[in-house]
């Protein structure tokens, strides 16, 4: 199992830990409410990700939950597994209650996919070019391709290892970061459009609307780390985009150069994260959302004031 909306840790972890499974011929599922987005298509295990829990035959007496924050941010149903199944908890967000059977939630690790290949690695396993792609995948979203803060040698020593494999990196690399579909350019043009600088240029939003993604026939997962985007200006300290959902609900991403802690501020309406890059799931509206957290961020960076923000911005 992995999360909801999953990102490139989520579906590396489920992947990669599904299919080593598989090989140490485990009986094994790897199910979620939705297929994985068509970015990680190039894994090829996605197509083996079942979105029906009736295709699980048995009782499967371990459920396994990589980088889920939270019980209920699970993807898929796992509530007639739940009381034969024992569960394990591997994860490395900070806001993670330790909600599993059994838990390995280490906030200092970079990514999840790091996690999996330290429990596979204890279990005997030596993974395979399909696994080591799969966990390569999340440990370069997850550490936006090493330039992350956490990122420290044991992170390149492991992704080395999963390298030796013998794999070619660009499999990886170039279906990430060197093919993104027009429709996401598009949404990163009308976000860059919509940039609300506040608190001085401490505080850099944006929004999305249902509108746009229908207007352009894109896909919600097709916004994944657009965020990070507005945190790389100079002098901004925190980046939001808030996405107004189909579902009348709004999702909001926030991403933090370190000062303000943004899983703090995402818990505090509903959501969870790390340090620097957390998300929340909220019925509050966009412009609600957004006048709530200026609020909540000006009041932390009111304490650490910034020699930058006199001239910047006005
Ligand atoms: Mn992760």
């Amino acid at each position: 199992m992995t999360h909801l909306n999953p990102d490139g840790d989520a579906v590396g972890s489920q992947l990669g830990m599904f299919l080593a499974l598989a090989e140490m011929d485990k009986t094994v599922w790897a199910l979620a409410s939705e297929r994985p987005p068509e970015t990680y298509d190039f894994l090829g295990a996605g197509r083996l990700v079942i979105t029906d829990p009736a295709e699980i035959h048995g009782k499967p007496s371990w459920i396994i939950a990589t980088d889920s924050a939270e019980a209920h941010r699970i993807s898929g149903d796992i509530s007639r597994f739940r009381t034969d199944a024992r569960l394990i908890n591997i994860d490395h967000h900070i806001s993670n209650p330790r909600y599993g059977d059994l838990n390995l939630v280490q906030p200092d690790a970079t990514s999840s996919a790091e996690l999996v290949l330290r429990v596979l690695k204890e279990a005997g396993y030596t993974p395979s070019q399909a696994v080591a792609k799969c966990l390569f995948t999340g440990i370069l979203t997850d550490t936006g391709c090493f330039r992350f803060a956490g990122v420290n040698s044991g992170t390149l020593l492991v992704a080395a290892e999963l390298l030796d494999t013998g794999f070619d990196p660009s499999e990886v690399t170039i279906p990430l970061y060197e093919e993104y579909p027009l429709t996401r350019v598009y949404l990163e043009r009308i976000m860059l459009e919509r940039i609300e600088i506040h608190l001085e240029g401490r505080l850099v939003m944006s929004t999305l609307l249902n509108q746009d993604f229908a207007a352009l026939d894109a896909k919600l997962s097709e916004t994944e780390d657009l965020v990070n985007r507005l945190r790389e200006i100079r002098g901004v300290e925190v980046g939001v985009l808030v996405t107004a959902l189909p579902d009348g609900m709004t999702r909001v991403s926030l991403r933090s150069k370190g000062l303000v802690n943004v899983s703090d501020i995402a818990r505090s309406l509903g959501g969870g994260g790390h340090r620097r890059a957390a998300g929340i799931r909220t019925e509050l509206p966009p412009a609600k959302v957004k006048e709530e957290l200026v609020a909540a961020i000006g009041r932390i960076l009111a304490d650490s004031p910034s020699e930058a923000t006199s001239s910047t911005y006005n």
